[in-house]
């Protein structure tokens, strides 16, 4: 059954989503766990109120500018990005000509071989010409162990701003060490990754995406305001808010 087929239904975005993933399961892409992160974070969603809130609104703006004025830009993407928001990943790195690597924790030639073939796919469907990385991994990320230290030199190695949704800790821990601007969107305000990264966006990534594709690049003075603590107080502050009004609502 085709739960991607009725946008009329309410909960038609998560249902599009699981079905996104169902896919790319079936298609040997994803980490054995990357339903239980992915039910992680539709819960965060939920709290948050499956919106875009404003602080994480403003991080979006100030990522993209970021992102647009590095020298050497690189998205990673991993088994889940892939699955839930490829093409619009694809998107982005050709709106800031810049590649992507494809950069996985549970690293197997197998699952590299599908996630390499899914991009290509689309990058020929899109009609565009991004680069794909991650095939020939000649380099490793210091500090982590096994083969999810393997990156491309001329890309992740040598990145000075990296864009890493949905990333693991260790890897976002890591990447600071190495001297880089890691940018993270992650629905948990208190992971290692949120709480590690230089900027954090608390967002849905499809939705965050979205956004980024929208807006213009441009005024770079956004930057310059980021508070990372802050940011991650108000994604805290938004969930415990709107739990408190849930109720509130329930009681009249
Ligand atoms: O493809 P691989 O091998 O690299 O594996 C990918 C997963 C995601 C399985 C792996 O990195 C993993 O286990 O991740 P974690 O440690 O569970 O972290 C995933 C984080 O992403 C959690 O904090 C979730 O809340 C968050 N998350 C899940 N889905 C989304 C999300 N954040 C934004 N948008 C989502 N759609």
């Amino acid at each position: 059954m085709d739960h991607a087929a009725d946008p009329s239904h309410p909960r038609y975005r998560s249902l599009l989503m699981r079905h996104r993933l169902e896919v790319a399961a079936k298609k040997g892409m994803l980490a054995d766990s990357a339903l239980i992160a992915h039910g992680r974070g539709e819960a965060y969603d939920y709290l948050l109120g499956e919106t875009t809130i404003p602080s994480a609104d403003f991080a979006t703006r100030v990522a993209l500018e970021t992102l647009a004025s590095a020298t050497h830009p690189v998205l990673s993407v991993n088994g889940n990005v892939v699955a839930l928001a490829g093409d619009e990943m694809l998107r982005l790195a050709h709106k800031l000509d810049c590649p992507l690597e494809v950069n996985i924790f549970y690293r197997t030639p197998k699952r590299m071989e599908a996630l390499l073939s899914d991009l290509n796919e689309r990058n020929e469907r899109l009609g565009i010409d991004v680069e794909i990385l991650g095939a020939n991994p000649d380099a490793t990320i210091p500090g982590l162990k096994g083969p999810r230290a393997k990156c491309e030199s001329k890309g992740i190695l040598q990145a000075d701003v990296l864009l890493v949704p949905l990333e693991d800790g260790d890897r976002c821990e890591a990447l600071v060490a190495m001297g880089k601007t890691v940018i993270v969107i992650d629905l948990n305000p208190l992971s290692r990754s949120s709480r590690g990264g230089s900027i954090t966006i608390v967002d849905e990534l499809s939705r965050c995406l979205e956004n980024m594709l929208e807006m213009n690049v441009g005024d770079s003075s956004s930057t310059k305001k980021y508070d990372h603590h802050q940011t991650l107080q108000a994604a805290l502050d938004s969930i415990v808010e709107g739990m408190k009004s849930k109720f509130s609502e329930q009681k009249e």
